[in-house]
């Protein structure tokens, strides 16, 4: 896998880059407890772009438990939480990506 990290990158020009750069996943990492609001914003904004289908979008960081499914009704593939195994990420990452 090629990881492009966009450091700290606002919604806009996280998705410019992974238009750009014709990424498979595009991985938000969260500790502010603004999930939903960046989450909300990255979905709507790759619908407005009509490309939410290219990418498979994953959400991890300091996110309750309780906000997992919640992140998935809105269009996230999977949320990862501290204490997550690298190991399941890639692979689920291997067997869902959509390419
Ligand atoms: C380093 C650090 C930072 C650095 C990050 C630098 C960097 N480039 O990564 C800096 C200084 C930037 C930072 C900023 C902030 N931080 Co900070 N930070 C930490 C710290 C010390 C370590 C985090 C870390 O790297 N852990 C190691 C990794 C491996 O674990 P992890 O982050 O939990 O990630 C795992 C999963 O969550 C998941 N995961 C995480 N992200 C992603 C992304 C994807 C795509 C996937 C698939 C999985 C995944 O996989 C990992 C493996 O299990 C923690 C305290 C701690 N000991 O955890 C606080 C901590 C996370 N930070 C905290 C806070 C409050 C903040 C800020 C909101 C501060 C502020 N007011 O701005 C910002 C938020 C930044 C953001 N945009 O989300 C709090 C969160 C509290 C909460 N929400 O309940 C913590 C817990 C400290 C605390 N005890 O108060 N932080």
């Amino acid at each position: 896998m090629e990881l492009i990290f966009g450091g700290f990158q606002n919604i806009e020009q996280i998705v410019q880059a992974a238009i750009h750069e014709d990424v498979d996943v595009i991985g938000l990492s969260i500790h502010s407890g603004a999930h939903f609001a960046y989450t909300e914003q990255l979905i709507n904004l790759l619908k407005e772009k009509g490309v939410l289908d290219h990418f498979l979008i994953l959400v991890g960081g300091v996110i309750p438990a309780r906000d997992f499914q919640k992140l998935k009704d809105i269009g996230v593939s999977n949320v990862y939480g501290p204490g997550s195994r690298v190991s399941d990420i890639v692979n689920f990452i291997k067997t869902n990506v959509k390419k």
